[in-house]
């Protein structure tokens, strides 16, 4: 039976608080239509309807390996695949279920070479797994066209057996726990309405979990949706806790602490541009720079962050998706050490940007130019040893100008005569 013991949990986060930045990737059959995951509850299809992608789906140039390459590259220490979404189509080979990319052309485990393929990039293992089921007939489904869980409105199911389907989900919990080895993080999506906790058989399907892969560290979906902290902030949490708060679109304003007073960890889940799932005419992406500002906002409070590719039909990642990881990487392969194994500086987050920490080292961010000498604020004078850019390493005086009368505690760092920095985003101080 699993309980909840603080000095396991703090070891079994350890790299995760550590890693900071992972790969999230949603695929699968509505890849193909490339109107995002969600097709066929927004336009109310059939399954007969939905079954041309099934028929379709070949993974003709699914190379998790070349996933694994550009996720590394980027920077990031992880990565989670949607081994299934709520569509119900398993990417895995399931034996309980015919639905599933074994049995289409593709005609082959994908999550299994995921997992290889991940592993050898030296990269920690995570998978999706969505606790609804829209193929699934003991599912409830939804025919009122206002409800967000609707389906198709003529595919009642009045004679459903949710019990059933909850061992069906269960027991494919258990296979992808058994055949893959070892597991470094699920992620299961999500509560809704009264479907929460114990509805999904919460506890049971926890104890099964931590006993096949002890170290897996877990999102709090079983318990909550995209927002809520759950009762990991609790003084007693339930068993299906879970082990990291997981805001969706969001980093929370000010960090996130339990009831104690205690950091809780989080991981904000954000898209590239503005879909999950494969979606062709969506070229809102997000630039880099706007990405790695996002990053170190949420390392300087304390969180993760899961940036999301949504791989097209055939299983490329979208040109521009490859760009932005390029940029992003350029960046973190510079100024990665404000980040791994960084969080909250525990000083003034200062006007021209944010500021990480780790150990006795401040990592002073700035996303804009400044005028003059930069202000460090919060830092003791006496303690100041050096000040260096980390890009390059180069030595930066602290100033000595007539501010100093004026402030006399505030350390100023001297960026000297040319204050124009060639991209602002690559400064860490
Ligand atoms: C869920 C999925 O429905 C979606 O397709 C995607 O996989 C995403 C990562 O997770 O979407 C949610 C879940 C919860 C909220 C919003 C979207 N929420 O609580 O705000």
């Amino acid at each position: 039976m699993y309980q909840f013991n603080r000095e396991e949990y703090e070891k079994r986060m350890e790299w995760y608080r550590d890693a900071r930045f992972g790969m999230f990737i949603h695929w699968g059959l509505y890849s193909i239509p490339a109107r995002g995951e969600w097709i066929r509850s927004t336009e109310e299809m059939t399954i007969e309807e939905y079954q041309k992608y099934f028929e379709e789906f070949d993974a003709r140039d699914f190379k998790p390996r070349e996933w694994a390459r550009m996720a590394k590259q980027a920077g990031m220490k992880y990565m989670v695949l949607t081994a299934k979404h709520h569509d119900g189509f398993c990417l895995f080979d399931s034996k309980y279920t015919e639905y599933k990319a074994t049995n289409t052309k593709a005609g082959r485990d994908l999550v299994k070479e995921y997992v290889e393929a991940v592993r050898a990039e030296g990269l920690k293992v995570g998978l999706y797994f969505t606790l609804l089921d829209w193929y699934h007939d003991d599912y409830p489904h939804y025919q009122d066209r206002n409800h967000p869980m609707r389906n198709h409105p003529e595919c009642g199911n009045e004679n459903r057996d949710f019990g059933r389907y909850i061992e069906y989900m269960h027991r494919q919990v258990e296979e992808i726990c058994t055949n893959y080895g070892q597991l470094d993080l699920l992620w299961f999506d999500f509560s809704y309405d009264d479907m929460r906790g114990e509805k999904w058989g919460a506890t049971r399907l926890i104890n099964m979990v931590r006993s096949l892969q002890p170290q897996v560290i877990i999102d709090n979906r079983l318990e909550v949706s995209g927002e809520g902290m759950g009762s990991l902030a609790e003084c007693s949490p339930t068993p299906y806790h879970g082990d990291f708060v997981s805001p969706e679109q969001i980093i929370p304003p000010n960090g996130l602490l339990d009831k104690e007073g205690r950091p809780l960890a989080w991981e904000a889940c954000v898209t590239m541009n503005n879909h999950w799932g494969y979606c062709g005419t969506d070229h809102f992406y997000k630039p880099a720079p706007m990405l790695i500002k996002k990053l170190v906002e949420c390392v300087s409070k304390g969180g993760n962050m899961l940036l999301n590719v949504g791989p097209d039909a055939y299983g490329n990642f979208p040109p521009r998706s490859v760009e932005i990881l390029e940029e992003i990487g350029r960046w973190m392969k510079k100024n990665g050490d404000s980040i791994y194994g960084c969080g909250p500086a525990g000083v003034p987050k200062p006007d021209y940007g944010r500021v990480t920490s780790k150990g006795n080292t401040y990592y002073f961010h700035m996303f804009e130019n400044t005028i003059g000498p930069v202000p460090l604020l919060g830092l003791d004078k006496s303690r100041v040893k050096k000040i260096r850019a980390l890009a390059d390493g180069y030595e930066i005086p602290v100033s000595d100008s007539w501010v100093h009368s004026d402030y006399p505690d505030i350390v100023f760092a001297s960026l000297g005569p040319d204050p124009v920095l060639p991209d602002p985003t690559d400064y860490v101080l």
